[in-house]
């Protein structure tokens, strides 16, 4: 069939099936509705240069017709919309139309608009490491691309623009394709921006920039070629900037007739794309109105069966609600052990950096990256020491295994954390480095919505592996507000992310070994204040050595009380015991050392044998990991506990600079000991 024939005909099937979903969300056999139409043709043109299974795809939801250009089935399209089981994007768990097929490389779709285009970017960067290198489960072509897509209105996000920063200093394969058909839901483009995309673009040096009527599918099919040979060929990014329609409303929670006139519909329904390529097939003398009709009615009928099977699917079973949020390394009991204690004595900071070097040399797909992480640029890196991060965490890495594989980045922690995600679906093991947790808070949607999410929001058909390392933490003495910020029960909060909080060389190193063996998002929290302190040296342990998550330590034993931290309080806890020892008081310290998951049984059976039970950390009270600790002693531990379970937490206040005010703002031992005393008394 003439491939113009054939996209009419998915054209019309993209069409049908909005119909069906709008029909079937009327009737509640779905849940949820939002449109393709108006982009028919501009997809369905580009995807006839684009290659599924081949290059990579990060769509925007409104990508119906390109999905059916890839090779998606209208029934897989359908089953996402009734929910069903079998759905392959998300198995019922994602709204209709958001995109997921991995066989064809169609990456899980979330729904914070622009948020894609910063793992399209990591994704766009893996493809040129990996086609370089030979790595299991890892594969790339020479040649491939990465298309990404987005409306005119998530252009106005800041991920787009911190997006165009990269591909355009690395000259990524990625394909930009904005849809514009001038509103977001109801905002109209000129509200949105100054100026049209295209021209907001322009002075990003390397883009390839190219305005396109999108409804005109045979333009498409003309600009297309060339556009996408050149991003393949490694010329750089390209951004298509495709005015299209929007004949139906945002959604179906939306009726654009409260702020789109009569006059504007109706001159839009007569550009309508799909009138546009029915049009020069007849007057082409390509298609009868007969063959026309006869096209239509089947893509019509293809859907109606589709439908019918879709509703017959198997829902999900309520079972696997828990289902693929993470799923934990096996970590073997003996692994614990394997430390004969013979390594060179080490502090907490130092024994990261030795890990960090060992995972790397054992394992390619690792990257380090992040701000101020390399060492220094390389005509002068003979003659200078070397940065290697604010901390000297990762300082040599970039010597000893090249600009590939340990690289700054822009100061822009979403970016950071976004191209992690993207390489992280392709298989690599990014381990990138948010300088400060103090600035985190950027990166929050990528770690939230991205990272978090992946296996969850696609049942389990794509991971999101990488070890995020944060420096947190205060007690420094003039670190003031941002530069001495806890608060790792936001993360702890997070289904999805795996939250790791060491205190000492050699917890560091093993929890940072097991962390690189996790096919989940593992936050790796190492406090500032410990980085070089002499109480937390160890022997740096022995290769085979790993620490199961969720697994704490025994500090010091006791049964008269006991005491769980983690994190710098740790120390403070340990000097308050001994200073219990000496009035004749055994005290059991408890480092949680992981806090998503955390020990319970470890907390149980110390609540089990001494009765009584103090949490102490460094973040804040109020709604602190403190909070969840001590809820969950009260409801599984009430008949063992002699006493109510209390917590020792800073101030509910910001961390102050002057060093008097830091002191009183965050717990001391003084305030560890004073809390154990009266919950002894009680
Ligand atoms: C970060 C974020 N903010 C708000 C929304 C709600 N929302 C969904 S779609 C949309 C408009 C998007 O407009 P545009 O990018 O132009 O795409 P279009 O729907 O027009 O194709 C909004 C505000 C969202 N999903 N994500
Ligand atoms: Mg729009």
């Amino acid at each position: 069939m003439h491939e113009a024939v054939e996209d009419l005909r998915l054209a019309w099937t993209s069409r049908y099936l909005d119909d069906r979903e709008i029909a079937l969300q009327k009737q509640s056999r779905v849940f949820f509705q939002i449109a393709g139409a108006g982009h028919e043709s501009l997809l369905l043109g580009l995807a006839r240069y684009l290659r599924p299974a081949y290059d990579w795809f990060f769509p925007y939801y409104r990508d119906r017709a390109l999905l059916l250009g890839l090779g998606v089935t209208p029934e897989e399209i359908l089953l996402q919309a009734v929910g069903s089981a079998a759905d392959p994007a998300s198995g019922g768990r994602q709204m209709p139309c958001h995109w997921g097929h991995r066989p064809l490389h169609v990456v899980s779709q979330s729904s914070p608009t622009g948020s894609q285009c910063l793992p399209a970017v990591g994704c766009a960067e893996a493809s040129r490491y990996i086609s370089r290198r030979s790595m299991p489960g890892c594969e790339a072509h020479g040649d491939e691309l990465t298309y990404v897509s987005l409306g005119e209105g998530a252009t106005s996000e800041g991920e787009f623009w911190e997006s165009l920063n990269t591909a355009c200093t690395l000259h990524l394969p990625l394909l930009y394709v904005v849809a514009d058909n001038g509103y977001a839901i109801s905002v109209p483009s000129d509200e949105q921006s100054p100026a049209p995309v295209s021209e907001l673009v322009r002075g990003f040096r390397g883009l390839q920039v190219h305005p396109l009527d999108g409804t005109d599918y045979f333009a498409v099919r003309a600009a297309a070629p060339e556009i996408v040979a050149a991003v393949r060929a490694g010329v750089g990014p390209a951004l298509i900037h495709a005015r299209v329609t929007r004949p139906y409303s945002h959604s179906a929670a939306d009726t654009q007739s409260k702020y789109r006139s009569a006059a504007e519909l109706a001159e839009e329904a007569a550009n309508d794309p799909i009138t546009r390529l029915e049009t020069a097939l007849l007057s082409g003398g390509v298609l009868s109105e007969s063959e026309l009709s006869a096209l239509r009615d089947a893509a019509r009928e293809e859907v109606m069966a589709a439908a019918r099977r879709a509703l017959a699917s198997p829902r999900p079973d309520p079972v696997t609600v828990t289902d693929n949020v993470v799923a934990l390394p096996v970590i073997p009991a003996g692994d614990e052990d394997a430390d004969d204690k013979t390594g060179e004595v080490v502090a907490f900071g130092e024994a990261i950096k030795r890990t960090l070097a060992e995972r790397m040399a054992a394992d390619e797909r690792i990257r380090v990256f992040g701000e101020d992480v390399a060492d220094a640029r390389e005509v002068v890196l003979a003659d200078v020491e070397g940065k290697g991060g604010v901390f000297g965490t990762t300082h040599g890495l970039q010597r000893r295994f090249g600009l590939a594989r340990c690289y700054n980045t822009p100061l822009a922690e979403a970016n950071i954390v976004g191209r992690a995600v993207g390489q992280a679906v392709r298989g690599l093991r990014p381990a990138p480095e948010v300088q400060f947790f103090d600035y985190i808070w950027p990166a929050m949607q990528q770690i939230k919505s991205e990272a978090a999410t992946m296996r969850w929001r696609s049942n389990g058909a794509w991971t999101c592996p990488m070890v995020l390392r944060v420096p947190i933490g205060g007690y420094l003495t003039g670190g003031a507000i941002w530069h001495s910020q806890s608060g790792e029960s936001i993360f702890t909060h997070v289904p999805g992310l795996i939250v790791v909080m060491p205190s000492r060389a050699a917890d560091a190193a093993g929890l940072l070994r097991t962390a690189f063996a996790c096919e989940d998002p593992v936050l790796f929290l190492e406090h500032k204040h410990l980085l070089r302190q002499p109480y937390t040296r160890d022997p740096f342990p022995s290769p085979g050595y790993r620490i199961p998550l969720g697994k704490g330590r025994v500090v010091v034993d006791g049964d008269d009380l006991a005491i769980v931290t983690w994190g710098a309080t740790v120390e403070k806890s340990r000097q308050a015991a001994a200073a219990l020892a000496d009035d004749g008081v055994s005290v059991r310290v408890i480092d949680l050392r992981t806090l998503a998951p955390w020990d319970r049984e470890m907390v149980a059976d110390a609540v089990a044998d001494t009765s009584r039970l103090v949490v102490v950390h460094e973040d804040v009270m109020t709604s602190g990991f403190g909070a969840e600790v001590a809820a969950w002693a009260g409801e599984h531990c009430f008949s063992d506990l002699d006493a109510p379970v209390r917590r020792v937490a800073a101030a509910d206040t910001h961390v102050a600079y002057e060093p008097g005010l830091e002191k009183a703002i965050l717990p001391q031992v003084d305030d560890i000991l004073a809390a154990a005393r009266a919950t002894l008394s009680y």
